[in-house]
């Protein structure tokens, strides 16, 4: 099967996300409107994607992905006068709020009642939050800012190529900054439970008719079954995952603008293996960036790897930053804007 039919198979397979029209709409007028304002767009897609255990969803896996390198990147394009598509996990951090966010920086925390019980922000805070707000209103006042949701991996490849299409006005002005977290296994849509899967089977009575799980009574994923309460028997669940299909060769080759520029990020846990796997990557798909991050630092130091010298570069944010700083943000997003600029000035990515 070639790259365009693999592409068929999958897309056709599924239905597509129920929000993918609107989206589309809202993408659509969003990108006129920079086309028309001669603007640079980015496409930050940030956060992680579900793999779905049900059609009716109740239990997915997922990754650690909190949104950060997404949202504070996103930031950081808008500040070097990009206009933003965001492509976000639903309920990941966003840009902006996500330093007033529920889980570290709780909003209520930053708030106080005056004299006359209006609620204000506690003075030590007033200059931080009003720069944020600044930057937020100014954002969305001027169009420069589309916050679009997805959940699950196939909502996000059924998004992202979408988007790309849209996109294709933009030609070189475009840039493609692939920071989510997606899912490398799922469950093929033929393999997956209609309904809950059940953790102890479902006792044969003439008013329950379930279609629930696939896998038969006596399979070896039966297990530990109280002899005495035979309608009480517990389940082991096996999970047999397929790959995701790839596709960001045919983001590379087909679905992005020509001329445009394409950045992946390649998350490694082992030291080892990251510049390896980044450089593997950047032959394989013949993009134009490849940044690598481990988990365990990926706060201050990531290492761009490109295809001309110098082929691997470190940045990292100094040991006396990093408590403020997330990931360095600043110098990263500088970095592949001056690589977007040398193609904007050559007419396009090669
Ligand atoms: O969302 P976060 O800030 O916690 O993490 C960011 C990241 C590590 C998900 C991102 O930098 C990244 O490497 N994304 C690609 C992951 C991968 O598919 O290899």
């Amino acid at each position: 099967m070639d790259a365009t039919e693999a592409e068929s198979s999958y897309f056709n397979n599924y239905p597509p996300p129920k929000a993918l029209n609107k989206h589309k709409a809202l993408a659509r007028a969003f990108i006129d409107l920079q086309v028309e304002k001669h603007r640079r767009v980015v496409l930050v897609t940030s956060g992680g994607t579900t793999v779905p255990l049900e059609t009716q969803t109740v239990r997915f896996i997922d990754n650690f992905s909190a949104g950060t390198r997404g949202a504070a990147s996103a930031e950081q394009f808008l500040e070097n006068g990009y206009a933003v598509i965001f492509l976000h996990r639903q309920f990941s951090l966003l840009p902006y709020s996500r330093h007033y966010s529920h889980s570290t920086n709780c909003f209520l925390d930053f708030m106080d009642e005056d004299a006359s019980s209006a609620i204000v922000v506690r003075s030590e805070y007033q200059t931080a939050m009003r720069d944020v707000l600044r930057k937020y209103r100014l954002a969305k006042q001027n169009n420069l800012l589309l916050v679009l949701p997805f959940t699950t991996v196939t909502e996000y490849m059924f998004e992202l190529r979408a988007l790309a299409h849209l996109m294709k006005p933009l030609g070189a002005n475009a840039l493609f900054y692939l920071a989510a977290a997606v899912s490398d296994f799922f469950i093929p849509r033929d393999r997956m439970a209609e309904h809950k899967i059940q953790s102890s089977e479902i006792p044969a009575h003439p008013n329950i008719r379930s279609n629930s799980n696939p896998l038969e009574d006596g399979d070896d994923v039966y297990t530990g079954y109280n002899e005495d309460q035979p309608s009480n028997k517990s389940k082991k669940l096996v999970i047999d995952l397929d790959p995701v299909p790839k596709f960001l060769h045919r983001l590379v080759d087909g679905w992005a603008p020509e001329g445009s520029m394409i950045v992946s990020f390649k998350l490694e846990t082992d030291p080892n293996l990251l510049v390896y796997k980044a450089r593997t990557s950047l032959q394989r798909y013949a993009h134009h960036l490849v940044i690598g991050n481990l988990l365990s630092t990926r706060k201050w130091e990531v290492v761009f790897v490109t295809p001309d010298p110098p082929h691997e570069r470190w940045i990292r944010v100094p040991k006396t930053r990093r408590s403020k700083s997330i990931s360095g943000e600043e110098n990263l997003i500088g970095l592949a804007e001056g690589q977007h600029q040398d193609g904007q000035e050559r007419g396009g990515q090669e």
